[in-house]
């Protein structure tokens, strides 16, 4: 099936009608954990994770996997072979699976920040396609000046519609380190997120059901906030300007419009997996399937 068919056939294929949060950060902060977590039970297929890649764009739906080419051109791909990606001539993988929060926005799981194979060009002309951004920062390096150097240029629009997770609170033992990384990075972002969450995205995904350990590793207050943002970017009418700004210089000609959808009205309110299941119903005993993460 040519990439075209798969457009049209595959009912989720225009996906841009979502908004689309870019998971960015440095190397091995959690930006795949963190899109796992987000996708529960329908995680990102093993080898997209451990393949270096170009930008995933995730969708919802079923259609055919593809690469896009510099020149935006749309290429079937085997996820079973993604090392044969000419890394040089793709600017993203779009994947596509089933996953409730896939439902509510796109997500883009984005290469390192500073990755030395893989050019700055490489994820800054995909950002542009965005409406916010999810960084991971490392808790026990947080917001190191490469961090904030990207995300000075960035407008306020869009900071607003970001959010920040400081990843891997669990590597920090003590009360004090923690409160002394979170004051810190809290000072010098101050205006430059929507909101800050100190996170363990590992414990968060080993929580299962048990509710404690859930509201320990940071992932409730984050889910919330999470929920907030993902309404109010649907019920944006416009954010074009904002994505004008991201587009690089080489992609003038070639910058695609991405509408939001016209109205929220036919957005119900986010609910991701997680959040339905830990707020609005009465825990599940331990044995019953798991229905998220
Ligand atoms: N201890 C701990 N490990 C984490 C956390 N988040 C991610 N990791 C681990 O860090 C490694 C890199 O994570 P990954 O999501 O692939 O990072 P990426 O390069 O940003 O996509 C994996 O082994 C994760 O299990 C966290 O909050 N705590
Ligand atoms: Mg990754």
């Amino acid at each position: 099936m040519t990439y075209d068919q798969a457009d049209n056939d595959g009912n989720d294929a225009a996906a841009s009608a979502r908004p689309v949060l870019a998971i960015m950060g440095e190397f091995s902060v959690g930006k795949s954990t963190l899109c796992n977590l987000l996708l529960g039970a329908d995680p990102l297929p093993v080898r997209v994770t451990a393949t270096q890649l170009p930008p995933v764009w995730i969708s919802h739906g079923d259609a055919a996997p593809y690469r896009e080419t510099l020149d935006g051109e749309h290429v079937p791909i085997d996820l079973e072979r993604l090392d044969d990606i000419e890394l040089s001539q793709t600017a993203l993988v779009r994947i596509f699976l089933d996953a409730d929060i896939l439902e509510q926005c796109d997500l883009i799981d984005m290469p390192g920040i500073s990755d030395p194979n893989m050019s700055p060009e490489v994820w800054s002309s995909v950002l542009h396609r965005a409406h916010g951004v999810i960084w991971c920062t490392h808790a026990t390096q947080a917001w190191r000046q490469s961090e904030a150097a990207i995300w000075k240029d960035v407008p306020q629009e869009v900071k607003d519609n970001s959010l920040l997770l400081v990843t891997r609170m669990d590597k920090l033992l003590s009360e004090r380190d923690r409160m002394k990384v979170l004051r810190r990075v809290e000072h010098e972002t101050r205006g430059a997120f929507s909101g800050m969450f100190p996170i363990s995205l590992t414990e968060a995904i080993k929580a299962e059901y048990d509710r404690d350990r859930w509201m320990d590793s940071g992932a409730e207050e984050f889910s919330e906030e999470l929920l907030e943002l993902l309404n109010r970017l649907s019920s944006s009418d416009d954010t074009s300007t904002t994505r004008e700004f991201f587009k690089s210089p080489t992609e003038d000609s070639e910058g695609k419009p991405y509408p939001l959808p016209e109205s929220a009205a036919h957005v119900a309110p986010v609910r991701p997996t997680r959040v339905r299941v830990e707020v609005n119903t009465p825990r599940p005993a331990r044995s019953e399937t798991p229905q998220s993460v």
